[in-house]
């Protein structure tokens, strides 16, 4: 891989590190595809139960590289916008969204465009206290893509949306966290550990009831209530046949704590 790092540590954490801190991890075509790849492998390598995020250098991910934007318009080849979404953008927002364990974007740095769009399709995000997040789109004359306009919407509303969107002024961790963009906020110094310990507690989980979770979590905001209940009992149905069922209840009642393996 040229434009990513990935590592496992022992405890079935997965970090992918957006890896081209010369350009604030600024994303090209190769990083689509070798992230679009690396996704696919971490979904179904089944020792990994937890998935972190994060960017080399002093930057998260600043979106969409500007200067190959540039170029290709220059060599006569402009970029096709919507094809470019459709193709290779969509995609790893889609596979993010439906990743079989817990997804934690860890934010190092400034997070601008579809880099915020990235940490925005994470289930959840941790910050640097010298984090920021700016969409920039508006700056460039475009809208907010790569699932933004959904995903900010839903954590924030519709007017603080259109206020991030329209104005992009750029935005704190604490002000993102305050406005429930961010989870946790810590500093700099201590995210690497901080995410970590976050990271092992997910992954530490019955990661097939996490995963059914977020998928009722998600639902709940389209279904009215006996769609929603009924859908929490197929996902019930589901989850109380797994063997981390039986094992939580197997530790409660043995008072010991419980051993999930994710199946
Ligand atoms: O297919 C499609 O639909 C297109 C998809 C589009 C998705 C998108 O992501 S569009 C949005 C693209 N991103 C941006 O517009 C962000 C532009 N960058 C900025 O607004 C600022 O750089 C930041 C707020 C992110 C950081 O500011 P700061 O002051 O910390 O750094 P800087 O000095 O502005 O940038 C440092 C360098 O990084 C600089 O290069 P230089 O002068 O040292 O050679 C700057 O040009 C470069 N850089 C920053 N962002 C990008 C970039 N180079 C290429 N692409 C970038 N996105």
């Amino acid at each position: 891989m040229n434009t990513l790092l990935i590592h496992d540590d022992d405890q079935g954490i997965r970090t992918i590190t957006l890896n081209r801190p010369e350009a604030l991890n600024a994303v090209t075509e190769e990083m689509t595809t070798e992230l679009s790849a690396a996704l696919k492998e971490a979904a179904k390598t089944k020792s990994v139960r937890c998935l972190v995020l994060t960017g080399a250098g002093r930057a998260f991910c600043v979106g969409q590289d500007l200067k190959t934007l540039r170029d290709s318009a220059e060599k006569g080849t402009p970029m096709d916008f919507a094809a470019a979404l459709r193709q290779r953008y969509n995609p790893i927002i889609e596979r993010l969204a439906d990743m079989p364990m817990p997804v934690l974007a860890s934010v190092n740095g400034v997070a601008a465009g579809a880099g915020w769009s990235l940490a925005l399709a994470a289930d959840l995000r941790i910050a640097s206290d010298k984090a920021s997040f700016v969409s920039a789109f508006s700056k460039i004359g475009l809208i907010p893509d790569s699932g933004m306009t959904q995903t900010l919407t839903r954590l924030v509303g519709p007017s603080r949306a259109l206020e991030i969107a329209w104005l992009s002024d750029g935005m704190s961790a604490e002000h993102a966290r305050q406005w429930g963009l961010v989870n946790q906020v810590v500093e700099d110094a201590r995210l690497g550990e901080a995410t970590t310990e976050l990271a092992r507690r997910l992954a530490a989980s019955a990661t097939k009831a996490l995963v059914m979770t977020r998928r009722a979590v998600r639902a709940a905001l389209g279904n009215d209530l006996p769609a929603q209940l009924e859908y929490e009992a197929q996902l019930q149905g589901a989850a109380g046949a797994t063997r981390d069922h039986q094992e939580g209840v197997a530790a409660f009642l043995g008072k010991r704590a419980a051993v999930f393996t994710g199946e």
